[in-house]
């Protein structure tokens, strides 16, 4: 007996001693088991039962998922009941005959996707309620509810409700047919064609309800420099597969469409927009994707920019490509994507303005079913930009966002950057379009104009890594953008805290100092990068690292000189009415602060201005020292994140915490080489040296000249 109870004990020690890795792979869907006791009783007392009624494939991934949820946060199997005397009763009026005894419809959120969750007393019991007009409603309030309890929130006087600012809430894959993934940092793309329509792993399941639980409700699973062949009947039975996965996630799938597709695939002469073969190509062809895919979300196109065929090779505009898709997507409810981001080294203007110029003459010319995409800035997704000077500019068109969350300028999957403080830099902006207040946000979620179609998009930061992202914080940019994209009012303090406590921990001093080193994160990048208002300063082609001084990539608009254009007197793109005139694009109140070298916030200095060396700033300090100062500011900032990392040990995972010590590290090092090639780079214009107290680059400026890398993530090699 005596040696059966040690055999037990060793048995349970073993048990409890082995833990698998923490990869990251559960990303915020963790539901361990709640650690404070108290609260654990609490909300055992709270939920006993649930009665869930409905049996549509929302519902049962729904069912799934609070059961998953629930079991996992409590710690024990909670019954689902048929009858009322269940203490968390979930569904819709028309699928649950409980809620719609207990509830008055009206209270419910009228837009589709909204929910409400209640607590209320029936019969006398207390219960909690989650309901919604639609099935997809209450997925969204499912995990509402669950990110509720995985927060540690009391269940208590619960009245939430909620509906998405905005319609279309869509991931953009740059993902590729061969499975490489065009600037992405995260190993190779998720979608493994060769083994579609076949082979659906639960990794796509898992992929559509990390999506789900914060409301992204679309996906374009191709690149927007893509291959005709995605459109091809073989293909199209692929992505019908990923189709089926997706569809009771309430996710829609999108494809990029190749605009020169009826030549390459279709055998026709030409793609012209205005010819009639070609109008009938498309149609037939979109009628073809709705027999696979019947509820197809539309086409995205990224056309006339960076080598890509479109209308203006046949003397056409893009209203005229974007119509004609969009004529053949309208039978159906299909939207055309229409992207902005185009800009040319024959046009003879500063590449900042070409989106404005070549699109705020066709407002007002595209169908009904057709958004314009716009970057968030106007050159690409650099570190920091002002916004793009389109949105608001185009009133009588629906216009949506297009952020980037993989991270091409910001330090691929390497670099700590919470992308949170960036996307709420650019929604809270203010194009004063109709007067104050007419923020971007306001543009985007059709409130300013009058828009019922609107959508914004996030470029993909997902692949195969075992933890999806790369970096174990590049999951809080997918987070953020999918909570934002509900709802651009959040905050983005409130979100990364929100994401800590599902992703990590729920103990309040790890979450303020998490918090702080995300909040700090993207500023710091900034700083080491591209202070002051200085952009596309990056190494040529992979991106990878500094490059101020690329002056040769077989165009001027790819190089670094010709944002910066350094020179012994100064540095910075004159876009003011003496220069390009940039300024002219934005509303007069923003043209005004932007284009006036003493009011343009000194964040956006030497994007909009050419300053000399040595003229003082605001602060005081010459334009060199301040320079200086924002590039050591930066590596500091590194320094202060890794001495809070530090003082997380033990608070969270030890998988995690060593992996993102080690990430720290190249971090840290990677500022100081983008400081030190920066400001060696500098110096040897402005002539002037690094004020006292400042440490000495480790390198001179022909060694970070010469440093070269082969095989870089995210580019063709
Ligand atoms: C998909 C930048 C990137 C390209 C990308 C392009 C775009 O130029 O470097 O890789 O191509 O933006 O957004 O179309």
């Amino acid at each position: 007996m005596k040696y059966l109870n040690y055999k037990i004990a060793l048995l349970l020690t073993c048990l409890t001693q082995f833990s698998f890795a923490e990869t990251g792979y559960r990303l915020w869907l963790r539901y361990d088991k709640i650690e404070n006791q108290a609260l654990l009783e609490k909300y055992s007392s709270q939920i006993k039962s649930i009665n869930f009624e409905g049996n549509s494939a929302t519902n049962l991934v729904a069912k799934k998922e609070i059961l998953m949820a629930i079991n996992g946060l409590l710690g024990k199997q909670v019954p689902f009941v048929s009858t009322n005397s269940a203490s968390l009763i979930i569904g819709t009026p028309q699928s649950s005959s409980i809620i719609k005894a207990i509830i008055n419809s009206d209270d419910l959120p009228k837009t589709a996707d909204g929910f409400l969750i209640k607590s209320l007393a029936f019969n006398g019991e207390q219960k909690i309620m989650i309901s919604a007009t639609n099935d997809k409603g209450v997925l969204y309030g499912v995990f509402h509810f669950i990110r509720l309890m995985q927060a540690n929130i009391p269940l208590v006087s619960l009245n939430i409700s909620e509906t998405p600012a905005i319609k279309n809430r869509i991931l953009n894959h740059w993902d590729n047919l061969d499975g490489t993934v065009e600037r992405g940092y995260a190993g190779s793309s998720l979608w493994e064609w060769h083994k579609l329509p076949g082979f659906t792993p639960t990794r796509y399941t898992d992929y559509a309800r990390a999506n789900a639980s914060v409301g992204i409700n679309g996906t374009v699973l191709n690149n927007v420099n893509t291959n005709a062949l995605s459109l091809t009947v073989p293909y199209l039975l692929k992505t019908a597969a990923l189709a089926k996965v997706f569809r009771p996630y309430g996710i829609k799938v999108y494809l990029s469409a190749r605009f020169s597709a009826p030549i390459e695939i279709g055998g026709l002469k030409t793609a012209d927009p205005l010819d009639p073969q070609v109008k009938q190509w498309w149609i037939d062809k979109t009628k073809e994707i709705y027999q696979y895919i019947p509820d197809f979300g539309g086409f995205l196109v990224k056309a006339n920019s960076e080598g890509q065929p479109g209308p203006q090779n046949y003397g056409r505009n893009h209203a005229d490509g974007a119509n004609m898709l969009a004529d053949a997507l309208a039978p159906y409810g299909g939207i055309v994507m229409w992207r902005a981001f185009v800009y040319d080294d024959k046009v003879p203007d500063d590449r900042a303005k070409q989106a404005y110029s070549e699109f705020k003459t066709l407002d007002g010319k595209f169908k009904p079913n057709v958004l314009v995409q716009i970057k968030n800035g106007a050159i690409d997704f650099q570190p920091r930009e002002p916004f793009h000077p389109l949105f608001g500019a185009m009133p009588a068109t629906p216009v949506m966002m297009e952020f980037q969350l993989t991270q091409e300028y910001l330090g691929f999957s390497t670099h700590l950057a919470y992308l949170g403080t960036m996307f709420k830099e650019v929604l809270a902006a203010d194009t004063y379009a109709k007067g104050e207040g007419s923020t971007v946000a306001k543009v985007i979620s059709g409130k300013l104009d009058n828009h019922q179609l609107t959508a914004i998009a996030g470029v993909a930061n997902i692949g195969s890594d075992l933890n999806w992202c790369g970096h174990p914080f590049a999951q809080a940019n997918w987070y953020t953008f999918g909570r934002l994209a509900w709802n651009p009012e959040f905050s983005a303090g409130q979100l990364a805290e929100e994401w800590i406590s599902l992703t990590f921990t729920n103990d309040k001093t790890a979450i303020s100092g998490i918090k702080k080193m995300m909040m700090g994160s993207r500023e710091a990048i900034v700083n080491y990068m591209t202070p002051l208002g200085l952009h596309h300063i990056m190494a040529q082609n992979h991106h990878y690292g500094p490059g101020p001084w690329v002056n040769d990539a077989g165009r001027d608009d790819w190089t670094s000189v010709y944002y910066h254009k350094a020179d012994n007197v100064g540095i910075g793109f004159n876009r003011t009415a003496t220069g390009s005139n940039a300024v002219a694009q934005y509303f007069p109140a923003v043209a005004d602060q932007f284009g006036d070298v003493k009011q343009v916030p000194q964040k956006y200095l030497l994007w909009f201005h050419r300053i000399k060396w040595t003229d003082k700033l605001s602060s005081g300090s010459t334009l060199w020292d301040e320079l200086v100062k924002h590039y050591y500011e930066g590596v500091k900032s590194v320094d202060s994140m890794q001495l809070t990392w530090v003082t997380m040990k033990g608070k969270i995972d030890e998988d995690r915490h060593q992996e993102v010590t080690q990430l720290l590290k190249i971090q840290h090092e990677e500022a100081k080489w983008w400081r030190d090639a920066c400001l060696l780079y500098f110096q040897s214009f402005s002539k002037l040296p690094l004020p006292a107290g400042y440490e000495k680059p480790e390198h001179d400026l022909t060694y970070y000249q010469n440093l070269k890398f082969s095989f870089v993530p995210g580019i063709k090699n």
